[in-house]
């Protein structure tokens, strides 16, 4: 059977809305990517097509590790990545999204890169009224571990010398997300500062149709079905 999605998306669909002079903007925002590359450093707020990211408390700043671009916040305990001391990325969504995809980087394994311990990330999303907090815990060079739905992946193992990038799928489910906020969660040493720092690689999402546009879309496909009952 096909998703809500797949058949909205259908040119059938498509083609029968806009003979019916059906408006389909709500679609106009579209699956979403960001990637490092659209967070310059020394920017604080970045407003993209359908969202915008903001640094808290200050900029932007990217950090290459083997060849892979991440950003991360500047200064506090670890320049260019979100560490312990208050730092944050958000991603305010201008309506809601399902995250397809999730990738972070520079979390490393215990005592690769001077951490402690293996190092986590907390991701908290904001859906309507209730707040949610996930968090990603490295379990060793090739694999970690995701409170969420979802899988992750190991993109570079998180061992010295690699960037310790890990992907994560459909890391909410089919949550509506209108903002997802990347902080850091607090050490199990609280000496060892510096352990649960990271980065932001890239994310993906898929539109969520808003309620209007999903009673437009029922209208469509009656009269996609009255219009396929004529002709035979
Ligand atoms: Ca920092
Ligand atoms: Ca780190």
């Amino acid at each position: 059977m096909l998703s809500l999605n797949a058949l909205f998306s259908t040119k059938a669909v498509r083609a029968f809305a806009a003979g019916a002079g059906l408006s389909l903007l709500p679609m106009s925002a579209g699956a979403l990517s960001v990637t490092a590359a659209d967070l310059p450093s020394g920017e604080t707020v970045i407003v993209l097509p359908g969202v915008t990211v903001t640094a808290d408390p200050s900029s932007f700043l990217h950090k290459s590790i083997a060849g892979y671009d991440m950003v991360g916040v500047a200064g506090g305990y670890e320049n260019g990545e979100i560490d312990l001391d208050d730092e944050s990325i958000s991603f305010a969504f201008d309506g809601p999204q399902v995250v397809t995809s999730l990738d972070l980087g520079a979390l490393f394994a215990a005592v690769e890169e001077d951490d402690l311990y293996n190092e986590q990330a907390r991701v908290l999303v904001y859906s309507g009224k209730d707040i949610y907090e996930y968090i990603l815990s490295v379990v060793d060079g090739t694999t970690a571990v995701w409170s969420g739905p979802g899988t992750v992946s190991n993109v570079s193992p998180a061992t010295f010398g690699n960037a310790a990038v890990w992907s994560i799928a459909n890391p909410f489910g089919n949550l509506a997300v209108d903002t997802m906020v990347l902080t850091a969660i607090g050490p199990a040493d609280p000496m060892d500062y510096r352990n649960n720092d990271y980065g932001f690689v890239s994310l993906s999402t898929r539109p969520i149709p808003e309620p209007g546009t999903l009673s437009l879309m029922g209208l469509g496909l009656a009269g996609l079905a009255a219009a396929g009952r004529k002709r035979k």
